[in-house]
């Protein structure tokens, strides 16, 4: 997967999704995932407006969204559409697939009318990634891609090597529902249709937050970690010029990932 061109790589692509992003990667020039971690829709939104040429993918938390409506959701869709990124909704599901497939569809987010992509702990097992959406016959095996939380960027984590390599197992097992993963290295079994997304980036910190995050730059992140598609949050949501500070990292990243292609 490493050295793979991005187009040999959507080609072998299994997820629809995945397909998609590869596709906007190379369009707009672009590996960089947003983290968008704001507690109001109306700013996320706004941040969406200034930075959405520059990125491929904005990831949320909705439930720390204080003025969360469905309206609001269809409002930043129509931005996404217009700058042609996806939404990634970082959930971390980490139920029975019965409770996750209720969390997904129901409550009050109905995550499942707007969410790209979302993000799922394999920790209750491979019947949990293939139940996640609904049965067989559910469009959001379509509409919207699991991305497993193979290795954690924190201190300590607990996802070890044994773990992360008997979920990307699982993962391959499931094609259909995974288009990618969350990791700080490349998986055992490395999938070439798979994307990679690198948290903990941040080029102004080398030291973390001190409560346990740890950060890279995004050319380790991409060169020496594996990462595909870098995600970065505060590293940009708090600087003073968002667009300037995207923008550098637009540029950081797919320098490194063009570099990693050409140069295996
Ligand atoms: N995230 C991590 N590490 C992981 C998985 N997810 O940091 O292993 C998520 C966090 C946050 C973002 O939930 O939304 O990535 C990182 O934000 P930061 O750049 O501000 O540290």
């Amino acid at each position: 997967r490493l050295h793979e061109s991005l187009e040999e790589r959507r080609s072998s692509s299994k997820h629809p999704i995945a397909t998609r992003l590869f596709e906007l990667m190379m369009a707009k020039k672009s590996n960089l995932c947003v983290a968008a971690d704001l507690t109001s829709l109306d700013e996320v939104i706004k941040l969406a407006e200034s930075i959405g040429p520059k990125i491929v993918v904005l990831k949320i938390h909705v439930d720390i969204l204080e003025d969360f409506s469905l309206a609001k959701m269809k409002q930043l869709r129509k931005v996404a559409k217009a700058h042609e990124f996806l939404i990634m909704e970082d959930r971390k599901f980490a139920d029975i697939a019965n409770t996750v497939q209720q969390q997904f569809h129901g409550g009050v987010y109905k995550i499942s009318e707007w969410a790209d992509l979302i993000t799922a702990h394999p920790l209750a097992g491979p019947e949990m990634i293939t139940h996640l959406f609904g049965d067989s016959s559910s469009d959001s095996r379509r509409t919207c891609g699991c991305v497993l939380i193979l290795e954690m960027s924190t201190k300590n984590a607990l996802t070890s090597q044994d773990y992360s390599k008997e979920a990307a197992k699982w993962g391959l097992i499931a094609s259909d529902i995974v288009a990618g993963f969350v990791g700080q290295s490349p998986p055992d079994a490395d999938f070439s249709g798979w994307i990679q997304f690198t948290p903990g980036v941040n080029s102004a910190s080398k030291s973390g937050d001190s409560k346990g995050q740890q950060y890279c730059s995004p050319a380790e992140a991409v060169l020496e970690r594996g990462a595909d598609i870098i995600i970065v949050g505060r590293g940009l949501i708090k600087s003073s010029d968002v667009v300037a500070t995207a923008e550098n990292y637009r540029s950081e990243g797919w320098t490194a990932l063009t570099k990693r292609i050409t140069n295996p």
